[in-house]
């Protein structure tokens, strides 16, 4: 079955709340009471024939942008800079599992009581096993705005047909010291993270998504519309950046080169090697965008070239076969398809967990010093935050 065709019986759940005076309507089937717009998106949720319908105008879009390899730069994103001035298209995505209630709620209370408490954008939560009615039920008393849940299909959250899963299980065995060396749900998150999340039908209606997991913090009220910024400034992603552990990833830059090499019309003419190698893509430097923490356009992964990179990357099965993880293949993708890196040093948006280096912060530093950390974090969350943090953003 191919990647795109998922199964569509997924559990999708959606609960409205506020802006006004509404009292929020929780929905545990499409055929329980909806308003009339809820029930329209759900009755438009995309059949097995459209995905089919999509494959081929995607296999056009793709030989179209191929044929004038000038334009295959990002030209999938800029429509969404188009909608400038407007209200953005955007949503909170959170990839949890019941036991993580707790920690969830946490995030969201302070992601609510800093910024979506003023914006209320969507949240999406997602799942590859059904979310438990007090998982719901907690979940929507937090959130501000429409809350929606939804089932991963099996297709996404599996192992493919040309994986070999006793050569998988091995892995994990001899991974076992490593940081979820061992984990077999892992890897599937990170293939999840890399390749699906945006393929998700309740996500189709949104351009950018800000990803939100369970304990993580804002340790200043953000005042005004990260979403709006980002549009209206033509930014497509806007991240921390950090430090992968390199046992997780030993063929994950040789692979990636290859498939640059083999389609150079999806390298940017100004892109950001050199945020990426120290040794203009000899080796890769380690250096990540952390997706832990991301908020970005979902046209940069809906892209022709971020799917055909994606497909190369899971056919070589490294997902499986040894552990990467989502942060470098959205960075990698992302900085050899960006043209100009921009970034701030704030205290603002600093998720807490396991945060321990940060990458060099701009051009100049990373030219001269490139694979040297600039900050030792600490685990004291809040010696992190005086250290400052790397926020940042990458331009079409
Ligand atoms: N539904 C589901 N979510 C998962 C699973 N594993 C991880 N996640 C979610 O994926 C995100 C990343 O996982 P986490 O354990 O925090 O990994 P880390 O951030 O790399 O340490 C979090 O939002 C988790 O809640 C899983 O097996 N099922
Ligand atoms: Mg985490």
């Amino acid at each position: 079955m191919g990647l795109d065709q998922v199964n569509l019986e997924a559990d999708v759940v959606v609960a409205s709340k506020a802006p006004a005076d509404k009292v929020p309507v929780a929905v545990t089937s499409a055929s329980s009471t909806v308003d009339n717009k809820q029930e329209q998106a759900l009755q438009e949720a995309p059949s097995v024939q459209d995905f089919i319908q999509e494959k081929t105008e995607e296999q056009q879009l793709e030989a179209d942008l191929k044929a004038n390899v000038k334009q295959t730069t990002m030209d999938f994103i800029k429509k969404d800079f188009a909608n400038k001035g407007k209200r953005p298209k955007a949503c909170f995505v959170t990839l949890v599992r019941n036991s993580e209630l707790n920690g969830l709620l946490s995030s969201i209370r302070i992601v609510e009581q800093r910024f979506n408490a003023k914006f209320k954008y969507d949240w999406i939560f997602l799942n590859d096993e059904p979310f438990s009615e007090e998982f719901k039920k907690r979940v929507q008393e937090e959130v501000s705005s429409t809350v929606k849940f939804g089932l991963i299909p099996k297709e996404h959250w599996s192992y493919p047909d040309y994986i070999d899963q006793s050569k998988a299980a091995d892995t994990r065995a001899k991974m076992a010291d490593i940081i979820y060396g061992g984990s077999e749900s892992y890897r599937h998150m990170c293939r999840y993270q890399s390749g699906f999340f945006w393929r998700h039908p309740l996500l189709d209606e949104y351009s950018w998504y800000w990803r939100v997991e369970p304990d993580t913090q804002l340790y200043c009220d953000i005042n005004y519309d990260v979403f709006q910024w980002m549009q209206d400034h033509e930014r497509c992603t806007v991240t921390i950046t950090i430090h992968e552990y390199e046992a997780t990833i030993p063929t994950l830059w040789k692979t990636s080169m290859n498939f640059f090499k083999e389609h150079p019309e999806y390298v940017s003419e100004n892109n950001l090697m050199k945020f990426l190698s120290g040794n203009d893509g000899e080796t890769y430097n380690l250096c990540h965008f952390w997706s832990n923490f991301e908020i970005a356009s979902l046209d940069l992964w809906r892209s022709p070239a971020y799917r055909a990179y994606f497909d190369y990357l899971d056919r070589a099965g490294g997902f499986f076969y040894e552990r990467w993880g989502d942060a470098p293949v959205h960075s990698i993708a992302a900085a050899l398809r960006s043209q100009e890196i921009r970034s701030t040093t704030s205290p603002t948006l600093v998720p807490p967990t396991h945060l321990t280096t940060n990458c060099p912060r701009d051009m100049d530093v990373l030219q001269k010093q490139r694979t040297v950390p600039v900050t030792k974090g600490t685990t004291s969350h809040s010696k992190r935050m005086h250290a400052g943090q790397n926020i940042t953003t990458l331009k079409a």
